[in-house]
């Protein structure tokens, strides 16, 4: 097989941390008075913090300067963090382990692809940092998905080449990261969102090597 490294994006992929982002980000628009819907929520995956908190301002139709901007950002991720702090192992979503485990055994490397600044903490509380040979997160990039650099950060760290590189990804801005990065993409939910990875799963439940070497050679499964 020519793939030598997978990356995995980490909320929506190994963690379902949407929950607590949108937790946290209700009780922000609530406070400044704008209602704030789940649909919603959906845009905000894969986009980074302060994206994120524009994009809430946008639906409320609410302008601020900076300064209060960087304030609300701050007690949003300050909730964010209360409610992560409390995850468990049992929280990986399922089939990443195994799948991880696999990989490891064929001596594919594996990396983390976030915009999370938070990845170190849900890491360790979910206790899978150590089945990742690379972290590129958003304490190591500045450009968001749909911009490669996360991706290409991690191809770097392991010392592979981007065409060499598998991403798995639950966000659209994800997935037109990992193309935009040269890369491989399975696309994690729905294949009417992800439609432009090479190949959609709903979960990496079942997601084995033969698999990733069926997809990659182009062929339909
Ligand atoms: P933080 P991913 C992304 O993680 C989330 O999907 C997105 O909702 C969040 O705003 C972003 O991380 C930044 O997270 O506030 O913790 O730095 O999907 O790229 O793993
Ligand atoms: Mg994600």
């Amino acid at each position: 097989m020519k793939t030598k490294a997978c990356i995995f994006d980490l909320d929506g992929v190994i963690v379902d941390t949407a929950k607590y982002h949108f937790l946290a980000w209700t009780r922000l628009a609530e406070q400044i008075g704008i209602h704030f819907t789940e649909k919603d929520n959906e845009r905000l995956k894969g986009v980074s913090r302060m994206d994120s908190l524009d994009i809430i301002l946008e639906i409320g139709n609410v302008t601020l300067p900076e300064s209060t901007k960087l304030e609300y950002a701050k007690v949003k991720n300050d909730w964010y963090v209360e409610y992560i702090s409390k995850m468990t192992p049992e929280e990986i979503l399922p089939g990443c382990l195994d799948f991880v485990r696999l990989l490891r055994a064929a001596g594919i490397k594996t990396a983390i692809g976030s915009a999370s600044k938070n990845t170190p903490m849900i890491l360790e509380r979910v206790g899978i940092g150590e089945y990742f040979d690379a972290v590129s997160d958003g304490n190591v990039v500045s450009k968001a998905k749909p911009n490669p650099e996360v991706f290409l950060k991690a191809a770097e760290m392991l010392g592979v080449t981007p065409s060499e590189c598998f991403v798995f990804e639950d966000a659209q801005a994800g997935v037109q990261a990992a193309l935009n990065a040269g890369m491989m993409c399975v696309g994690i939910g729905s294949e009417e969102v992800l439609d432009q990875a090479h190949h959609v799963v709903p979960g990496l439940e079942g997601m084995n090597l033969e698999k990733l070497e069926i997809i990659e050679k182009g062929i339909k499964i």
